[in-house]
Formats: structure tokens, C-alpha cells, sequence
């Protein structure tokens, strides 16, 4: 799916600003007509969860009834009008000027609506219903009855079966835009590397006849290549001599313009920024552009004060700046898809990340499963349609911490597996597990990832003795799949200006110690490709005894971006590092 554009074919209007509100707590507004208006509504910013920005709603997750007013972008006549939200949490309902758009299930995805017949010129009235409720056959599912082994650690308000906040609202960018008749539906590029020379498949789609042309700028070149449209579908390989790969540390991005032509004329365009690179699993190792590459940085959470799971552009640079600082390399997109400005950012700057589907806290009792299972295979689908075109994106995750332990399972993830790799063969897939040598769901992956606090959840208090029993296990789960491993979350929870000596759980110390004691042991490790501390900075949860504050305090930096100690020592390893490993 194409982000907006504004060229000369196409025009584009941001919709962010002040909308009106509407709590339903009762579910009336459908039967009392509030998709026609919604009457008295408050003040409300979009994008941004409502959350925080509201007194007492909080904790309230819908029904709710956004409005605003809009005014579509001015195309010429015969153009298409679509509406395009990039996150609404979680059930989206939409109607323009009184009458029904559409919907979509899934919050950290984007969707599209044409509106070319409902949509008038001058003033319109947009409606969405939004719904954030908790629910086991949601995904992520939320509300799971109680069983120690399908919910996230005990009791927590709200029901979150996931350690993060419920937030939810239009969480991202409300675009109305408008394509030409011929227009381009769609563009997937893929890169390969042959000695020097850099190979660009572009294969654009679109109805209809006529041909497309594929034009690639950068360090001084300029490439072009044209083919016909043949069933929907035209493919042009361009070849780079000499290229400018992509990596981290020298992110050249070149520029490709694809035109859809008719008797030679464009009818409709389209840009976007190409980095050329390989990404490969080979034995034990994980092979950028040919050569070994280790993933150093972090999970993290879209998550600030007041605009809850909306980053401020602001915050968004700063994180990729304290990402620099530290000397990290890469990222997950823990625990669902980032918004699109980020992945755009990590391909200009030059940082490796790990996309993951909104897929945590996946539980496999026979209830509710085959309804998971679709949004599973939705997701996936609508997150590789989404971000193929990343070259920061080097890995698909199918999900984080599913509950597997359940024969379902296995089967689940060989199936969504299948899936991804039909979807996008050129990227390694892989699940993010607690299970270890355990993890049926391993043997459909290509890489290996496993999350571990020994030294916190168990040996609290025993940094030696956690480390010594993840040393053995890692070579275990090694032995058992032979496939490259990511520790891709490891941490212990300190709060901000708690101190100890010796070190002591919560201390700055504490935290500090464990993650150097990890990275020391993961650097000894071949088969390792990567080590993601858990978290990049504290963010806000559900309330449970657990989490003081309603408050994850495994943040490296605190909610306000501020390092504790373990971000100057991790920076002191990985900026100083020489070495391949991580
Ligand atoms: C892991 C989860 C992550 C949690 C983390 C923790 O993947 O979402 O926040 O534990 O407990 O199990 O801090």
C-alpha cells in the first residue's frame, strides 16, 4: 500500500488537528444516528491516543465518536478520492456526510477508503466509531480468562493480555487523497547485488493498458528501464554499475520515480526512496550485502506521556538520536507495526529492524482460534504489503511471546510462516519466544529469537547465577535448531535515581551490571546475531504489582528520554566496538 503522495498527478491533505469527541459508553450512537453527526462533542487532538488527553478516560476503551470536518484536496475531474487512516485502535467504523465508508479490524495497520461517490466539493462531515475494547478473539486479545499460562503475568487493569497500555483512538495520520484515472495501484522493489553492480526489480501494478517506466536517481546516475503492462502487472530490472549499497553507517538511498504510461504520456506517479542491499540467512550466521552483520539495540514502545501511542515527531527524532548516542545498529518493532515516518526515518539513518506483526500474547485454546487466525494472516499480509519497500526492514516477527506451549501452535506458525515467505521471499522470518529449546514454532523460522530474564523474573537478585544458566541454555536451544539467535529482549526493571551497592533489583546498578554481564556472554557466542536489550525507555502499562507506577521501568532511558546509568554503559561497549559481534 502506496503512502500519499502530492506530485503533479496526485494531491494529498493531511487531516491532523483539533476533531470532536464523543464517549459512548452506553453504544447508543448508532441507533441515536451519531454517524450523521455527533452532536456536542470535546476537543480532541488527532493523531494521538484520547486516553491521556481527556479527564477521566483513561481507562475507558469505547466506543468512541470522532468528527471533523472535511475538505477534500482539489484534483481534476475523473480523479479517485480516498481516505486513508495510518492507525486507528482498534475496530474502525466510517461514514462521510451521513453514509457508510467502511471499516477495519486491527490497530497499527493502515486502510484506505474510496469516497469518490460520497464525497462532495467544499465542506463534508467525517464520522469514525471507534472501538478500543479488550477481547480474547481480538489480536492482540485482551480480557483472556484466567489461566496462568494464556495471560501476561497475573492481574492487570486494564485486562491487557500484553505488557503495554491499551491506549486507543486514531493513533496516526488521517490522509484524504486523490490518484488520476490510470493510476498506480501498487510498486514492490527488490534488490540484489552481482560483483559491483546493483540489481533493481521494480514490478508496478495497475489496470488496464499501456506501459510503465521506471526511473532510478542518485550519486550522479540516472537509470531508466520501461515495460508494457501485461495483466495488470509491468516488471523493469535496472542494473546500477558500481552501486552505493545500503547499510547501517552508509544508508545511500537512491530515488526511483515510476510513471504509468499511455501512448507515451504519463498518466500517474509515483516516488520513492530505494537503498540496494541483500539480506540472508547463511548457516549459522545472518549476512548483510554478503558479509555478517550483528544486530545491536533495542525493543521499544510507541508510547509518550499525554499522546500515548502517537510519537511526536520530536520524540521520534530524538529516539533515533539517543539510538546514535548509544551506538545501537537496529531495532524491533515490539510489539506491533511502527508508524511509516519511523521505517522512513531508519532508512535514512541507517538502522536494521526487525518489523513485527501486532501479533502478542497469542494464546492457542480452541476458543476464539480460528477468528485469531485470520487476523494473523491479515496482519501479516497487511504489514508485508506496508513496509516490502524498507530496506531498514531486514525481518519479518510473526509474533511475540505466543503461549505455544499448546499443540495448536506448531501448525499455526508453519502456516503463517508459508504465508510471509510466499508474500516476500527475499526476508529471514522469525518468532520471538519465551519457550527456548521448547518452541515448536522454531523449526518454520529462519532465525531464532528468544526473550530472557534470568537474573529478574528468576534468580532475582543473582546477576551470577542468571547469566550462568542463559549460557547453557542458549548452546542448548542452539544444538537443538542450528539456526542464527537473537536474544531479543533481556533486561531487569531500575527505577530513575534508585542507587545500591552492591547492586540491588530496581537500582540503576542492577540494571546496569545485568545488561553488561548479558552482552559480555552474547559476544562469545557465534550462532548470535543479535542482542536487543528490553527497553529502549520506561513506558506505560496496565496497573498490576508488577509495574509501580502503571509504569515498565526496563527502559534504558526514562518516559521523558533521559539515560540512566545503563545507557552510558552500553554505550562505552557498543561505541567502542570493533568487533562483528554484538
Ligand atoms: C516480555 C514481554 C514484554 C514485557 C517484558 C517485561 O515480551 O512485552 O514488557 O517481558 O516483563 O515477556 O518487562
Amino acid at each position: 500500500m502506496l503512502y500519499p503522495q502530492e506530485n503533479r498527478f496526485r494531491t494529498a491533505r493531511d487531516l491532523s488537528g483539533y476533531w470532536s469527541l464523543r464517549l459512548d459508553p452506553k453504544d447508543e450512537g448508532v441507533r441515536r444516528a451519531f454517524f450523521r453527526g455527533i452532536g456536542a462533542g470535546t476537543p480532541i487532538a488527532v493523531p494521538a491516543s484520547y486516553n491521556d488527553q481527556l479527564e477521566g478516560a483513561r481507562d475507558y476503551l469505547g466506543p468512541v465518536w470522532y468528527e471533523t470536518e472535511l475538505t477534500p484536496p482539489r484534483g481534476k475531474d475523473g480523479d479517485s478520492v480516498f481516505l486513508r487512516f495510518g492507525s486507528v485502535n482498534y475496530l474502525a467504523e466510517v461514514w462521510l456526510n451521513g453514509k457508510r465508508a467502511g471499516k477495519h479490524e486491527g490497530g497499527h495497520l493502515p486502510f484506505e477508503l474510496e469516497i469518490t461517490k460520497l464525497v462532495v466539493q467544499g465542506k463534508n462531515r467525517l464520522v469514525v466509531r471507534v472501538d478500543g475494547a479488550l477481547a480474547p478473539d481480538r489480536v492482540p486479545p485482551g480480557n483472556v480468562p484466567a489461566d496462568p499460562k494464556d495471560a501476561f503475568g497475573g492481574q492487570a487493569f486494564p485486562p491487557a493480555s500484553f505488557d503495554f497500555f491499551p491506549y486507543a483512538g486514531i493513533q496516526r495520520e488521517v490522509h484524504c487523497y486523490t490518484t488520476p484515472r490510470g493510476r498506480l495501484d501498487d510498486v514492490t522493489v527488490v534488490t540484489r547485488i552481482r560483483g559491483k553492480t546493483g540489481i533493481v526489480e521494480v514490478t508496478a501494478s495497475t489496470a488496464g493498458q499501456g506501459s510503465v517506466r521506471a526511473t532510478l536517481e542518485g550519486f550522479g546516475r540516472r537509470i531508466s528501464g520501461a515495460a508494457s503492462l501485461a495483466r495488470g502487472k509491468a516488471r523493469i530490472v535496472l542494473e546500477v554499475p558500481s552501486a552505493k549499497l545500503w547499510a547501517p553507517g552508509s544508508p545511500h538511498l537512491y530515488t526511483l520515480a515510476v510513471e504509468r504510461l499511455r501512448d507515451g504520456a504519463p498518466e500517474d506517479e509515483v516516488s520513492l526512496a530505494v537503498g540496494i542491499r541483500t539480506i540472508e540467512v547463511r548457516g549459522d550466521r545472518l549476512l548483510l550485502n554478503g558479509r555478517p552483520i550483528a544486530l545491536r539495540g533495542f525493543g521499544r514502545h510507541e508510547d509518550f506521556p499525554i499522546t500515548g501511542r502517537t510519537l511526536p515527531p520530536a520524540v521520534v527524532v530524538r529516539d533515533f538520536e539517543n539510538l546514535r548516542w548509544i551506538g545501537a545498529n537496529s531495532f524491533r518493532t515490539t510489539h506491533y507495526p511502527y508508524s511509516e515516518s519511523m521505517l522512513d526515518l531508519a532508512d535514512r539513518l541507517g538502522f536494521l529492524v526487525i518489523a513485527e506483526t501486532p501479533a502478542v500474547g497469542l494464546f492457542f485454546k480452541p476458543e476464539g482460534l480460528d477468528k485469531r487466525r485470520a487476523l494473523c494472516r491479515a496482519f501479516t499480509q497487511e504489514l508485508i504489503q506496508r513496509d516490502k519497500n524498507h530496506p531498514s526492514v531486514v525481518m519479518w516477527s510473526l509474533a511475540n511471546e505466543p503461549h505455544s506451549h499448546r499443540p495448536a501452535a506448531a501448525g499455526f506458525f508453519r502456516e503463517l510462516a508459508k504465508l510471509a515467505k510466499k508474500l516476500d521471499p527475499t526476508r529471514p522470518v522469525t518468532l520471538v519466544s519465551y519457550l527456548g529449546a521448547g518452541e515448536a514454532a522454531f523449526d518454520a523460522m529462519d532465525v531464532v529469537c528468544v526473550n530472557r530474564y534470568f537474573g529478574w523474573y528468576t534468580e532475582s537478585g543473582e546477576i551470577e547465577r542468571g547469566v550462568a544458566k542463559l549460557d547453557g541454555e542458549l548452546d542448548r536451544i542452539h544444538r537443538r535448531f542450528k539456526k542464527p539467535l537473537i536474544l531479543s529482549e533481556f533486561g531487569a526493571d531500575a527505577i530513575a535515581g534508585c542507587h545500591a551497592d552492591p547492586p540491588e533489583m530496581f537500582s540503576e546498578e542492577y540494571q546496569a551490571e545485568l545488561i553488561e554481564r548479558y552482552l559480555a556472554l552474547l559476544e562469545k557466542k557465534s550462532y548470535v546475531v543479535g542482542a536487543h536489550v528490553w527497553n529502549l525507555c520506561d513506558f506505560k502499562t496496565a496497573q498490576g504489582v508488577m509495574r509501580p507506577g502503571g509504569i515498565n521501568h526496563k527502559g534504558v532511558f526514562t518516559r521523558d528520554r533521559r539515560p540512566k546509568l545503563a545507557a552510558h554503559r552500553i554505550r562505552a561497549r557498543w561505541r567502542g566496538a570493533r568487533r562483528a559481534g554484538p
